[in-house]
């Protein structure tokens, strides 16, 4: 049974953009489930692929230095420990990960036009299509079975979880690898990270909740590892039950370990979270506020899907933010969406007067803190909501 413990009020699309005339943005309930049987985390509204992965996404992962680090030292450990002949990455976006392979050693599926694109004119094989058992037979009949299939926060947003394990089971071969890696759900809570929901995480896992529906599918994990990126996730690795020449490492036995201890699997865990959720809108709202009373200017860094999540929730607007700055050319001269926030171009000029930084990207807090030297030398104070409201 799915039970709503989160209602995260009226949201818009993350990552739709709209222009500066744009006033009317439709927006949709964003509320948090938890299953009593599977204890996988949703959304409740579930947006259909098509309208949320089109040839408009703004986001590529290659705009971190953070990322793009991530995904070169992964794909030199994924050489070492597995040696693959052949990678399949479902989500590959601008290529962040499968332009460290061989061009002959790794394919691409991702279902954004604009990102395939980036992949297959740097000479790799792009499939510019979504995740399903279609495809999956498509590529079996056109490359034989593969090695490796890798996919980084892609999975928890399919709707159609038994498709996409099916699939996955029917390509890879029996002694293949599976590497999956999203937000850990832990964290999530930890962190009170409320705003990893928006209508692209249609699922957060936990190593609970994946254990469950690989076993369905005849899979299991069998080593975890524990990552900084996008606050705090996971990378597990997975193996077909057929294959019993891989050992399940310790690690495993820990994270289930702490996650049931930490209640993952008890909706009261979820209840207390929704409680602190609130508890840091109303502390987000009047710490802005009275950094407001005084005159000073805040603006958003990072105009994350996050930040779309926590802006609208807190019903934050250009009265309290003045602005938000990003890298990402697709955002820039855009509306932050639902809000009449407006998003610039980053640059240091455009801080030189800013008094308050909001972290909008508070994942990459340790890059950002490094570009902003000046910012800080000035004494440009950084204010985020994790894990609560506070000045930094
Ligand atoms: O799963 C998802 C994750 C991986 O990426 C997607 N559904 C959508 C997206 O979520 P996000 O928008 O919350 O991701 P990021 O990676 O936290 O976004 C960072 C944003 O901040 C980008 O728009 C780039 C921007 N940025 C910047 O302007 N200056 C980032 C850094 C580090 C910077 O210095």
């Amino acid at each position: 049974m799915n039970i709503k413990f989160l209602n995260l009020g009226k949201q818009p699309l993350a990552n739709q953009y709209p222009s500066f005339a744009n006033k009317r943005q439709k927006k949709y309930n964003l509320n948090i489930c938890f299953n009593t049987k599977t204890k996988i985390i949703s959304i409740s509204k579930k947006m259909k692929s098509e309208v949320m992965f089109n040839k408009k996404y703004p986001y590529r992962s290659s705009m971190s230095k953070t990322m793009k680090e991530s995904f070169k030292k992964l794909s030199k450990e994924i050489i070492k420990r597995f040696n693959p002949n052949l990678t399949l990455e479902i989500g590959s976006n601008d290529g962040a990960l499968i332009t460290n392979f061989g061009k002959k050693k790794a394919i691409g599926i991702e279902p954004c036009s604009n990102l395939a694109y980036m992949t297959k004119k740097k000479g790799f094989k792009t499939y510019n299509k979504y995740w399903n058992f279609d495809l999956a037979k498509k590529i079996r009949a056109r490359h034989g079975l593969i090695d490796l299939i890798y996919s980084a926060n892609t999975i928890t947003h399919i709707s159609n979880l038994n498709d996409v394990f099916k699939s996955i089971n029917y390509l890879l071969k029996n002694e293949g690898t599976l590497i999956i890696e999203d937000p850990s759900l832990l964290e999530c809570i930890k962190k009170n990270a409320y705003d990893q929901f928006y209508n692209e995480h249609i699922y957060i896992f936990s190593a609970i909740s994946l254990r469950k529906i690989l076993k369905k599918h005849n899979m299991q994990i069998f080593d975890i590892q524990t990552l900084d990126t996008h606050g705090g996730s996971l990378r597990y690795f997975i193996k077909k039950n057929k294959n019993k020449e891989v050992k399940i490492s310790d690690k495993v036995f820990k994270q289930l370990s702490t996650e049931f201890k930490f209640g993952l699997n008890k909706l009261s865990t979820y209840k207390k979270f929704s409680s602190n959720v609130k508890k840091s809108k109303n502390q987000l709202i009047s710490l802005i506020q009275k950094i407001k009373n005084q005159k000073k200017i805040i603006v958003g860094y990072g105009a994350t899907a996050k930040a779309v999540t926590v802006i609208n929730y807190c019903k934050i607007n250009n009265k309290l933010i003045d602005f938000f700055v990003d890298t990402t050319p697709e955002k820039q001269n855009k509306l932050l969406p639902g809000t009449d926030i407006k998003i610039y171009k980053y640059s240091k000029k455009l801080l030189s007067n800013v008094n308050y930084i909001f972290l909008g990207a508070w994942n990459f807090k340790d890059e950002i803190f490094k570009k902003e030297e000046n910012f800080i030398k000035r004494k440009g104070k950084f204010l985020t909501h994790i894990p609560k409201p506070k000045i930094i």
